[in-house]
Parts: structure tokens; C-alpha cells; sequence
């Protein structure tokens, strides 16, 4: 029995110093120290020994259980040192290595553009409007005193769903405005941008899709000259308060009277020079005292009542905003000219 024991111990620290899991350490522990164990299964035979030999088995059986139960022990002691050192290892974060540039996206420089006339006119406390891009021709046209057999509505400049011209792409954003006259109360105040459409063919300052901003203001009272305080402050909050403005007389339907707003060049100062085309001026925007029959098409007394309104290109101010030449570069988004913005 003394030489099972030995054996038993031998065979056991050999093995337990051999794991490199403490499941497989786990199972030693149950072979030999458990109930049904090895070490046990020699125990039970203690009865066929004489009293002699009885106390001198039974010490050395005490001896390789504790010596075992020690082992076992110290070894899982060892991996789980072993195991949290190689967590570390892999979780090690190198910080002396250089970072990588992430590289994320950014508002299309026309909407830079739109987002800061935005939030000029919502600090003016104008509220901003979007609406339908399929439209009829009665408020794309009829209702803004564009009248029948007008160029404005030939064919070959507008897109039509319908044989009889009654159902359109929008030509500009002003019918924005007849919805907004026709089912708001008064006072109004709006801005109103978005997507427009003409038959023209793509070139460096055309496309059949373009974008515009229109704006307006109805009250009781209301002159040229808040036309003007407006438009100017709108100018010199986006281009800086020394920008001096012109306005010009013009013509549309939908206004009377019309006019033109010109910026005088930043670069020649009004002496005429590349960018402003020699003119010394840049075109900005159209506006116009809103007309009473538009006025009244839409239920409002034009005896009470009376509004100026503006239209501008959004493309032709993120061209001349960035220096941009060509329009086409606008849409066709290549990264490459995107991310220089
Ligand atoms: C322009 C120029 C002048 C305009 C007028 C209206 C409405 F609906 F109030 F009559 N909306 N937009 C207008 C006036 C647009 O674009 C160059």
C-alpha cells in the first residue's frame, strides 16, 4: 500500500504540474482526491492492515493528500496569473503608434451656403417653408399674373405631366408662396427655398434643375423701403457690413414695382474687373413690391394689406460664395472638389 501511495503521489504532482487548464486541474483534483477517487480507493482497504502498519499508512495517506491538495493549489494559482497576463498582453494599447485620419463627410458647399441665408432670415424672424415640386399651373403661373400664351410657359421651358399645361415641375418656388398667402393668416413672413425645374440644356451656368430661395413679407404698411432695410441687412450679415448694394428697376409678372439687386465687386470696388465681369456690380437677387392682383387671387385685401417679396438663384450664390466657374461642378459631386469646401 506505502508503494500505491508513492506511486499515487508521483503520478499526481507529475500531472498537475503538466495542466494548462484549470478545467483539466479541476478534473485531477476529482481522480485523485475526490470520492471516488484513486487516493480514496486505497484508503478503503485500511481494514486488511495490521495495527502496526495502520498509523504509519495512514500518516503517508494524510501526507499525499495534503501535498496534493497543496499542488493543486499553487497550480491554480499559476494559470490564473498565467491566463490575466496574457488578457493584459492582448489588450495592450500600443499609444506612441500615430493615429489614423478618419475621414468624414460635410455639408455640400451649397448648403453651407442656404443654411447660413437661413439663419439670417430666422434671426430676422421669418419662418422657413417647404412644399411640393409637382405643381400646377395655376400657381406656378396663373396666380403669380404670369398670364396664358407668356414665354415663361412654352413648352420647350417647362415640364409638363399633362397635354392641357395644367400640371408641372415647378418653374420656380414662388407657388410656395401662393400656398403659404392662401392658407396662413396675416402677418406673414416666410422664406422659401427648394428645387426648380427648366428645359434649359447643361452647360458651365445652366442645369434642368436648379435650386432658389424666395422670401416675403405681408403686413399692414409695408413699403419699398422695408424691402430694402431687409435685403441690405441680409447682404451685409453675409458678406459683411461695409457691402454696398444698388437697386435696379425691372420687370416681372408677379411684382410692382420690380427691381434688381446688385452687390458692388469686393475685388475692383466698382471700377469693373474679371469677376464682376468689368461691370463693377454683381447680380444677386429679384424683388418687387408683391402685385395687388396676386394679392388678391389669394383672398387678401390689397387695400389693407401689402408685401414685398424677393427671388434669388442658390447656385449662382455658392458659385460666386466659393468662386466656384463652372455649375456643373455643383452637382456632379466628385470627392475630390467636395472636400475642398
Ligand atoms: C422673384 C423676383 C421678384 C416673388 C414674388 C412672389 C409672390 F408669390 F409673392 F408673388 N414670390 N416670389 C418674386 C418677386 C420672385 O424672383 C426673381
Amino acid at each position: 500500500m506505502k508503494q500505491q501511495l508513492e506511486a499515487i503521489r508521483a503520478i499526481a504532482l507529475d500531472a498537475i504540474l503538466g495542466t494548462e487548464q484549470a478545467e483539466e486541474l479541476e478534473s485531477l483534483r476529482v481522480k485523485y482526491l475526490g470520492k471516488k477517487g484513486e487516493l480514496t480507493a486505497v484508503l478503503k482497504q485500511m481494514g486488511k492492515l495490521s495495527p502496526e502498519e495502520r498509523p504509519v499508512i495512514g500518516q503517508l495517506a494524510n501526507e499525499v493528500r495534503s501535498k496534493l491538495e497543496q499542488s493543486i493549489e499553487q497550480r491554480a494559482q499559476e494559470l490564473q496569473a498565467k491566463a490575466l497576463e496574457r488578457k493584459l498582453r492582448a489588450e495592450t494599447v500600443d499609444v506612441t503608434i500615430p493615429g489614423s485620419v478618419q475621414k468624414i463627410g460635410k455639408k455640400h458647399p451649397m448648403y453651407q451656403v442656404l443654411d447660413e441665408i437661413k439663419d439670417i432670415f430666422v434671426g430676422m424672424g421669418f419662418e422657413i417653408l417647404e412644399d411640393r415640386e409637382v405643381e400646377l399651373a395655376e400657381y406656378n403661373f396663373t396666380k403669380l399674373n404670369v398670364e396664358e400664351g407668356h414665354p415663361a410657359r412654352e413648352w420647350s421651358d417647362t415640364f409638363y405631366f399633362t397635354e392641357d399645361s395644367s400640371i408641372l415641375l415647378r418653374t420656380q418656388t414662388s407657388p410656395m408662396q401662393i400656398h403659404a398667402m392662401e392658407s396662413r393668416s396675416l402677418p406673414i413672413r416666410i422664406l422659401a427655398p427648394g428645387r426648380v425645374y427648366r428645359k434649359d440644356e447643361v452647360d458651365a451656368t445652366h442645369s434642368p434643375m436648379f435650386h432658389q430661395i424666395e422670401g416675403m413679407a405681408i403686413d399692414k404698411g409695408i413699403t419699398m423701403a422695408d424691402l430694402k432695410g431687409t435685403l441690405n441687412e441680409v447682404v451685409r450679415q453675409l458678406y459683411g457690413a461695409h457691402t454696398v448694394t444698388r437697386f435696379r428697376p425691372h420687370h416681372f409678372p408677379f411684382t410692382e414695382p420690380s427691381c434688381e439687386m446688385d452687390i458692388q465687386c469686393h475685388k475692383c470696388l466698382g471700377k469693373g474687373c474679371p469677376t464682376c465681369k468689368g461691370e463693377g456690380w454683381i447680380e444677386v437677387l429679384g424683388a418687387g413690391m408683391i402685385h395687388p392682383k396676386v394679392l388678391e387671387g389669394c383672398g387678401i385685401d390689397s387695400a389693407v394689406y401689402s408685401g414685398w417679396a424677393f427671388g434669388m438663384g442658390l447656385e449662382r450664390m455658392a458659385l460666386g460664395h466659393f468662386k466656384i466657374s463652372d455649375l456643373r461642378l455643383i452637382f456632379e459631386n466628385d470627392v475630390r472638389f467636395l472636400e475642398q469646401f
